[in-house]
């Protein structure tokens, strides 16, 4: 027993064994996971996954927080509803990352504006303001950060731009912070040290060499000296990465992270650094009853060759 237990431990080491049970939170649905570091607990942001079981569109009505010391024990810590947005409408509270500066948190949010002028219609990206990583939340500027008319939605999306979704926030080492977003085309700005205005123009941007379309789904980390911009491609989706010298890029395709998954459509991830080792963290249609709207959060270690490239993850189960 002792060998075969031996023996299937280091396989799944060497394959890259599974934190948890997979997916992590089995109570309810959630997607679209971002992860927060704080005083030696994860915090994990998710979207809430209300779709009927033949729902045939999202349904995000809250973002649900949870804890974990471990990454194997989740405790739902509370929800923050879409409607702390009174400028946007909807079940849409899509994708968003939270970040810490200075004491305080400030989390970036995908909803649909409600603003009348026709220009401005489409999905927006709106940031919340805390002292606290899991209570207190409001909206700190009282409208959208980026809207439609800021950006140029793709021919094919003009009569609802969704291009301005799935924000991802990163704070240099030097204080800079920049936010970095989009669906279809990619996006970037650099933030204001308050965190809730835009410090430069809003900028396009290519990543050179991938052989395929950037759909959504962008994060940023950074792994020795290096920026890592983690994104989905294609849809379904592919998990792929591109690395730059430089928060702004350019930015130089790498290869996938993961394959496409079996009926969720979408993969979300995050990457996520946590006493030394590295995860990803994404969201799978494996619940029972799961699909393209009810989505499940699931997490993988996440390892580096010693060039710096990133190991292909095959998901694990539970
Ligand atoms: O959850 C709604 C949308 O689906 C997100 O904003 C996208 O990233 C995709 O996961």
């Amino acid at each position: 027993l002792m060998t075969m237990l031996g023996g299937f431990v280091l396989a799944a080491s060497a394959i890259g064994s599974a934190v948890a049970g997979n997916p992590i939170i089995k109570e309810r649905f959630t997607a679209d996971p971002a992860t927060l570091v704080h005083d030696g607990v994860v915090y994990l942001y998710v979207g809430h996954d209300e779709a009927k079981e033949d729902g045939d569109f999202f349904v995000l009505r809250e973002w649900s927080i949870y804890s974990s010391e471990n990454l194997k024990d989740w405790t739902l810590e509370g929800a923050f509803p879409r409607t702390e947005f009174e400028w946007a409408k909807g079940d849409t509270a899509w994708a968003a990352q939270a970040t810490e500066r200075d004491g305080k948190f400030y989390w970036y949010v995908t909803v649909l504006n409600d603003d009348p002028a026709p220009e401005k219609q489409g999905f927006a990206i709106g940031v919340a303001v805390s002292d606290d990583p899991v209570n207190g939340w409001k909206d700190a500027i009282g409208g959208p950060l980026i809207t439609a008319d800021m950006t140029e939605s793709p021919e094919f999306m003009k009569d609802e731009p969704w291009d301005n979704i799935d924000p991802t926030v990163f704070i240099d080492d030097d204080g800079q912070a920049y936010l970095y977003w989009g669906n279809t085309h990619l996006y970037y700005a650099r933030l204001k040290d308050n965190m809730t205005e835009l410090d430069s123009e809003i900028h396009k941007v290519d990543i050179n060499n991938m052989p395929g379309t950037f759909t959504e789904a962008p994060w940023l980390h950074k792994y020795q000296d290096k920026y890592y911009l983690t994104f989905a491609m294609n849809y379904p989706e592919e998990l792929a990465y591109a690395v730059s010298d430089s928060p702004e890029g350019p930015w130089e395709y790498q290869g996938l992270i993961m394959d496409v998954l079996p009926d969720s459509g979408t993969s979300h991830q995050a990457v996520l650094e946590f006493e030394e080792q590295w995860y990803l963290v994404y969201h799978t249609a494996a619940l029972p009853t799961g699909g393209n709207y009810r989505r499940s959060v699931s997490i993988e270690h996440l390892e580096y060759n010693e060039d710096g490239s990133i190991q292909k993850i095959t998901p694990t189960a539970s």
